[in-house]
């Protein structure tokens, strides 16, 4: 088989665990990186060893010619970086959050639909493998007809460290968070007829709200909630586990804190320890989203190799991207919305 080329654009906080999850693929390889800040491309060009080191993302697509191009920028610079990719033909992965707005997100959807290029947002937490493990569980059928979900994220870590520009937005902690939590609700419990969002800021020294509870009515007839705080203190900080409940009609599934799944039939309960592995390169607390960044990366070349389509496809992650939405509407309206007003 063929090696996959990729370049990356965006060499700040995150990518080096995506630059990390590459090297780790056989069979691809990174052969270019781009950014407009000199002193971080150099660093993760040393870092990787990676020579071809561009500061505009334009010269270096059009030189290298990439069979893939892995974007980890913000969202501002999502749909020109996007849209570029599609212009040149190029298969592209852009970070979440996909976009600032919807409309800029379905633009990038239809651009890659008419050039006829795969694109994967990279939402990474339902790949995390404790969710993984929840899934499995609820596939069996075992607890029977679910009719009650919940996915909670509830911590106080101090994130504003390594990534400033959270505490900066008039929106945080749903459109940065949230939005991985909505979509491992859409993972577990399919798609979203509407929603109702209560949102507010506890730590006075951030912009946008810090603490956010959802309530999701799902196509399927029953509702899940979806709650997610950095404002809450707890006797030990669990960053970054996401805790599920699942009530179903035999039975019930609980992923509970130090990754303790549990699933309960009418033959008894059973406990697995559903740990993230800790990958070479990676460290705790942070192992577990690591992980998923390698998972979805796999998944990606597995995509691109088999011509199939992601499951976080741009199309699909249009999506998670309107339930971001319609919690922000929601929350300052006070109404539930249909997720079709967005
Ligand atoms: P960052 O600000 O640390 O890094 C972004 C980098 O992109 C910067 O170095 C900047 O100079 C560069 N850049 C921006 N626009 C550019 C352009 N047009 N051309 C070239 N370079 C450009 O941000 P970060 O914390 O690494 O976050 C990046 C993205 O990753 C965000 O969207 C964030 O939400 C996401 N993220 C995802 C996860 C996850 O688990 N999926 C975790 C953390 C961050
Ligand atoms: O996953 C993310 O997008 C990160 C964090 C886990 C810190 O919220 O920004």
């Amino acid at each position: 088989m063929s090696e996959l080329r990729g370049a990356l654009i965006g060499c700040g906080f995150f990518a080096v665990n995506q630059m990390h999850a590459w090297a780790d693929i056989s069979g691809v390889s990174i052969a270019a990186i781009c950014d407009r800040d000199p002193a971080r491309l150099a660093e993760m060009g040393d870092r990787f060893g990676i020579e071809k080191r561009y500061a505009d993302a334009e010269t270096m697509l059009r030189e290298v010619r990439p069979d893939f191009v892995d974007i980890a920028t913000t969202a501002p610079s999502h749909r020109p970086l996007v849209e570029l990719a599609a212009s040149l033909k190029i298969p592209v992965i852009c970070q979440k959050p996909f976009a600032p707005t919807m409309t800029d997100a379905r633009a990038m959807v239809e651009a890659c639909d008419k050039a006829g290029v795969p694109l994967m947002v990279h939402e990474n937490f339902r790949w995390q493998s404790p969710i993984q493990a929840v899934r499995r569980a609820l596939d069996t059928g075992e607890i029977g007809t679910p009719f009650f979900g919940r996915v909670s994220f509830r911590s106080a870590f101090d994130v504003y460290a390594g990534q400033p520009y959270l505490a900066e937005g008039t929106r945080f902690i749903i459109e940065d968070l949230g939005i991985h939590s909505l979509d491992i609700a859409r993972f577990l419990f399919g798609d979203v007829r509407a929603i109702t969002a209560r949102t507010k800021r506890v730590n006075p020294k951030i912009r946008g709200e810090d603490v956010a509870t959802m309530l999701l009515d799902h196509e399927a007839g029953f509702s899940s909630v979806v709650d997610c705080s950095y404002a809450t203190r707890l006797e030990t900080e669990r960053f970054p586990q996401t805790l599920v409940e699942i009530d179903g009609s035999q039975g019930s599934i609980r992923l509970g804190e130090d990754y303790r799944l549990s699933v309960t039939t009418p033959a008894g309960t059973r406990h697995e320890d559903v740990s993230p592995p800790l990958l070479a390169w990676a460290s705790r607390p942070w192992h577990n989203i690591q992980e998923s960044v390698a998972l979805i990366q796999r998944h990606w070349v597995d995509a691109l190799r088999a011509g199939t389509e992601p499951q976080t496809s741009g199309a699909d992650n249009l999506k998670t991207l309107a339930l971001v939405e319609a919690a922000y509407a929601s929350a300052a309206s006070g109404r539930t919305l249909d997720t079709s007003e967005v």
